[in-house]
C-alpha cells in the first residue's frame, strides 16, 4: 500500500473514530470502541472499500499510533483526540512532574486568562517531550510550548489519563499551573 494511499485511510479513521460515527452509521461503544466488521462493512458501503490487512497496516504503520485494536483484535478505536462525547475507560495515572502543551502564540492572551480548555476535544492533549508539543504548536501557527506543572496539578487533585499512544490527557489546566518559556 503507498503512503499517499495509507494516509487517506488513515483521516477516513479519524474522521469517523473521533468525529463522526454517525456519518457511516456507527456508534462508539464505551472505551470509544466499534467492532472492526461493522467498520469495515459501513466504509465498503460508503464505496471506500478497506479490506482487513490494509487496516492493520494503517493502524501498525501509523507515525502517532492513532488508533489500537483491543486484545481480541476484532474492536478499534481511535486512542485519543476524539470530538464526540466518549469515555475512554482509561485509569488514572500520576503525570510526570512537568508536561508540555504547544500551542499558536495567537492564542496565549485567551490561555492565560481562562488555562487550557479542551476546546472541540474531549480533554487537554499535553505532550511528555517538548518536541512533540512544539509539532502539535505548530499545527496551528507561530508555535510556542507551554510548561505544565502536572506534578503540582495531581498534587491538588486534578486526575490525569495516558492514551495508548502516550498522550497525556486531563479535563483542563488552570493558568496558575502554565508557565512560558524564558
Ligand atoms: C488551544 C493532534 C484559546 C490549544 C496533536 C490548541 C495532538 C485555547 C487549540 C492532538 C484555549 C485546540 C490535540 C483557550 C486551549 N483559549 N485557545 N482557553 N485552550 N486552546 O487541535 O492540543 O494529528 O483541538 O492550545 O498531535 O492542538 O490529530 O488540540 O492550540 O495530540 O492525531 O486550542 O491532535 O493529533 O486544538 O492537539 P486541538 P491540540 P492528531
Amino acid at each position: 500500500m503507498n503512503e499517499k494511499y495509507r494516509i487517506r485511510v488513515s483521516k477516513r479513521l479519524s474522521r469517523h473514530l473521533r468525529h463522526d460515527p454517525g456519518g457511516l452509521g456507527l456508534t462508539l461503544a464505551p472505551g470509544g470502541w466499534v467492532p472492526v466488521a461493522d467498520l469495515l462493512a459501513a466504509l465498503a458501503r460508503n464505496r471506500f472499500p478497506v479490506s482487513r490487512a490494509e487496516l492493520d497496516e494503517v493502524v501498525a504503520n501509523c507515525a502517532k499510533q492513532r488508533f489500537a485494536f483491543d486484545e481480541t483484535g476484532t474492536l478499534i478505536r481511535a486512542s485519543q483526540g476524539h470530538s464526540v462525547r466518549v469515555d475512554l475507560e482509561l485509569s488514572d495515572a500520576p503525570p510526570p512532574e512537568t508536561l508540555f502543551h504547544g500551542t499558536a502564540t495567537r492564542f496565549l492572551p485567551s490561555i492565560w486568562a481562562e488555562g487550557l480548555r479542551p476546546m472541540k476535544r474531549h480533554a487537554v492533549h499535553l505532550s511528555a517531550t517538548r518536541e512533540t508539543a512544539r509539532k502539535v504548536g505548530a499545527r496551528h501557527g507561530k508555535p510556542v510550548v507551554l510548561t505544565v506543572a502536572a506534578g503540582e496539578m495531581a498534587a491538588r487533585g486534578h486526575a490525569f489519563q495516558v492514551s495508548d499512544n502516550g498522550v497525556w490527557l486531563t479535563a483542563a489546566v488552570p493558568a496558575e499551573f502554565l508557565s512560558a518559556p524564558e
